[in-house]
């Protein structure tokens, strides 16, 4: 099972357990990695497997660092275009026919927040933190990950969340509807696969329909084709700015961006 470089796959009776390995970058969603998660979802699409996993290591301080931002466009290109991997995953997986179970350990930022959010249910540890991180770069994140970041959890509280990038605990992500249990880090495992195991036990037929339905219907929002082009326009002026290119100089440079709205 483990042909992957930047992953390792487990099957534990019904269950595919994907546990990232790519430490030395954080579990950024580089390219190379999310090609490993995809190979790995398709192989998992087996009738004997019912519900899949993705957990970082046991102990891992962070769960995800976002987005690879040495992989964002310098300048002049949308930064979250259709074939970018951090969309096809998610979309791989908000269409994937099996459950999803995001096991989540240490910090969650920016893309990977959107990642778990992607996914069908959510445990995390009680001592997680997640932080959605646009602003910090100044990227003009893109009208469906936004979609993905405000279906769950009240607007304000997105808002919040998001216009000032601060962390939240797991607490709060409870509270606001993002997660779905917070355990201690030596029940995760146990807790996760507990769930993931009632839910093998169930029709997979039933279980594959009931999500693509809860699918479309959470998709179902009619969007003004003028609209769209016009927030597209918008979002072009963001990725074209000197601010966007503050930010990621910012990152490298390790230092606070200075933003002036241009
Ligand atoms: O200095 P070296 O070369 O060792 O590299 C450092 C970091 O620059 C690098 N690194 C990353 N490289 C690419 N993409 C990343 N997302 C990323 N995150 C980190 O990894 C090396 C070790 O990082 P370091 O020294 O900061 O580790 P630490 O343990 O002190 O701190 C861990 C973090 C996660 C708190 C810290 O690395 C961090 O704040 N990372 C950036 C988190 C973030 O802002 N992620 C958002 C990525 S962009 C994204 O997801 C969307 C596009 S958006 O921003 O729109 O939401």
């Amino acid at each position: 099972m483990n042909n992957y470089e930047f992953i390792n796959v487990e099957i534990k009776d019904r269950v595919g357990i994907i546990e990232f390995n790519y430490v030395k970058k954080l579990n950024a969603l580089s390219e190379c990695f999310i090609q490993d998660i995809l190979h790995a979802l398709i192989v998992l699409n087996v009738p004997e497997i019912r519900c899949v996993i993705l957990r970082a290591p046991k102990g891992s301080k962070v769960f995800s660092s976002g987005h690879d931002i040495n992989e964002l466009p310098k300048t002049k290109r949308d930064p979250l275009s259709y074939q970018d991997p951090l969309r096809i995953l998610t979309r791989t997986i908000q269409r994937y026919p099996k459950p999803v179970i995001a096991m989540v350990q240490g910090s969650v930022w920016g893309g990977g927040f959107e990642l778990i959010m992607s996914t069908d249910i959510v445990i995390a540890s009680d001592k997680s933190t997640f932080a959605m991180t646009p602003v910090n770069l100044g990227v003009p994140y893109n009208v469906v990950g936004i979609h993905n970041l405000i279906r769950d959890a009240g607007l304000h509280v997105m808002k919040e969340v998001i216009f000032t990038a601060n962390p939240i605990t797991a607490e709060k992500a409870l509270k606001i509807g993002i997660l779905n249990h917070i355990v201690p880090d030596d029940e995760l495992e146990s807790k996760t696969l507990e769930i993931a195991n009632l839910i093998c036990e169930k029709a997979p037929l039933a279980i594959e329909v009931i999500k693509e339905e809860m699918r479309v219907l959470c998709e179902a929002n009619a969007i003004n084709p003028d609209e769209f082009e016009r927030i597209q326009g918008l979002r072009r002026y963001v990725y074209d700015s000197l601010d966007y290119q503050e930010g990621l100089t910012a990152f490298f440079e390790k230092r606070k961006p200075n933003f002036i709205g241009k």
